[in-house]
């Protein structure tokens, strides 16, 4: 044999283990995505369909619910744990200039108050003598601690592990002073509170660090998650781990008698996005959910192949998401779902989702067209959708009733602009 015939089959091993190992370069191309068909929201698994409200909130509902759970996020615990508890930490009636009314909440996972915790951080308008409460909210997660989202400081810095960023001024993975306010135009408090509503955060890692590591911490150590690679199939993983948070900053918001949990937007950035859309899916208390920036596994498609793919994100985040969703690495036609049914989840209830023109691998017209893709299940309840048949242009927001979509001009970002949308639709949904 010779030493080429010999090393021949090694070589095809080795081809076969880097092509399993190296997701396909993302497309950027309109003319290469490949042809898809997307599942139909109104056909349950058994073949039938779905013709009203009602039948979607009996079958098919939970069924896309449990997809979801099973195939992309992993399941949520059924309860949250027996010792949970929280207190009020601190209250500054006259913050920001005396505009805002600043509290802060531990919430407790067990009953050690060394344990895992997470720390909710909340401005309201200091209002005359609160004539306009209980206020309306915006709830979202935060990438670098409380303290990243204005330059109070008054607001308590966090000590959780996260992810270290020079930009950031996070050092040896721990926030500094100089994180304060660092991302202050992402959070826009000054102004929130002046449009009349309430403005809630947590730190994300609070609830999991984000890293690959992470799941058997902070609440995975709670519910006993084990790593990444250990989990069951259908078990979850950090996005699911956040999104419950939101869920738990919920309760303790529904008991707060100067805030309206009837009246909440969840909100969130890009892995945040995709996690805001699945906290507003599972938990039906959430009025409005924004999604900025998603992408993959957020508002844009799975199937449609452009930007980022199932692939790509799985190996990038390989504990975002439930062991499952790896089944359909360079696989996504198999996908029993795709993401405009996450978006029908939140029917009747209101969803903006807001892509960037620069961002091209959270794919832009992936997220409008899992808007459209969802709007037969608004129009069950008599909502219309939105008043355009293809993605509009950049800057042109288009809402429905309550339905709405813009492309901002340049990067995946959080921007003024953005915001200015958020709270115009939110005024029209939320307000009374
Ligand atoms: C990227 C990831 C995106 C998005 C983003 C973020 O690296 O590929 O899906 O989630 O991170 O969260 O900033």
């Amino acid at each position: 044999m010779t030493p080429r015939l010999l090393f021949a089959p090694f070589a095809i091993l080795l081809a076969a283990v880097s092509l399993h190992a190296a997701p396909a370069p993302a497309n950027y191309d309109e003319s290469k995505v490949p042809p898809y068909t997307l599942p139909d929201p109104l056909v349950c698994a058994d073949g039938s369909a779905v013709r009203d409200a009602a039948a979607w909130r009996a079958k098919r509902r939970p069924e896309l619910l449990d997809l979801f759970a099973r195939e992309v996020y992993g399941r949520t615990p059924a309860r949250r744990p027996e010792k949970m508890h929280w207190a009020v930490t601190s209250v500054e009636r006259s913050a920001l200039a005396g505009k805002a009314v600043r509290k802060e909440i531990t919430i407790w996972f067990t009953d050690k108050k060394d344990g895992p915790q997470m720390h909710l951080l909340i401005y309201q308008p200091a209002g005359a003598a609160g004539a306009h409460a209980p206020w309306p909210v915006f709830l979202g997660l935060n990438y670098y601690g409380n303290q990243c989202v204005n330059a109070d400081p008054g607001i308590t810095l966090s000590r959780a592990w996260m992810r270290d960023s020079a930009e950031q001024k996070v050092v040896a993975n721990r926030a500094t002073e100089a994180t304060r306010g660092t991302h202050a135009t992402r959070w826009n408090v000054e102004t929130v509170i002046a449009r009349g509503y309430a403005t809630a955060t947590i730190y994300y890692g609070d609830i999991c660090p984000d890293h690959k590591d992470g799941l058997p911490l902070a609440l995975g150590a709670v519910f006993g998650t084990p790593g990444a690679e250990a989990r069951a199939p259908d078990e979850w993983g950090a996005i699911g781990m956040w999104a419950w948070g939101l869920s738990r900053a919920m309760d303790y918001m529904a008991g707060d008698g100067e805030l309206d949990s009837r009246r909440v937007a969840v909100h969130g950035h890009s892995r945040l996005g995709k996690t805001a859309l699945w906290a507003a899916a599972q938990d039906e208390r959430f009025a409005l959910a924004i999604s900025n920036d998603s992408g993959c596994g957020g508002a844009a498609l799975s199937k449609r192949i452009f930007g980022e793919t199932v692939g790509i994100i799985n190996r990038g985040f390989p504990h975002w998401f439930a062991k499952n969703f790896r089944r359909y690495d360079a696989n996504e036609s198999a996908l029993p779902v795709d993401q405009h049914e996450l978006i029908a989840l939140i029917a009747p209830r209101s969803v903006y989702v807001a892509s960037a023109q620069a961002d091209t691998w959270a794919d832009p017209r992936g997220e409008f067209l899992s808007l459209k893709g969802a709007e037969p299940v608004y129009r069950l309840f008599g909502k219309k959708g939105m008043p355009a048949a293809d993605i509009p242009a950049v800057d042109q927001p288009v809402a429905g009733d309550a339905i709405a979509y813009h492309v901002r001009t340049g990067k995946h970002d959080i921007a003024p602009y953005d915001w200015a949308q958020y709270l115009d639709f939110a005024d029209r949904q939320l307000k009374r």
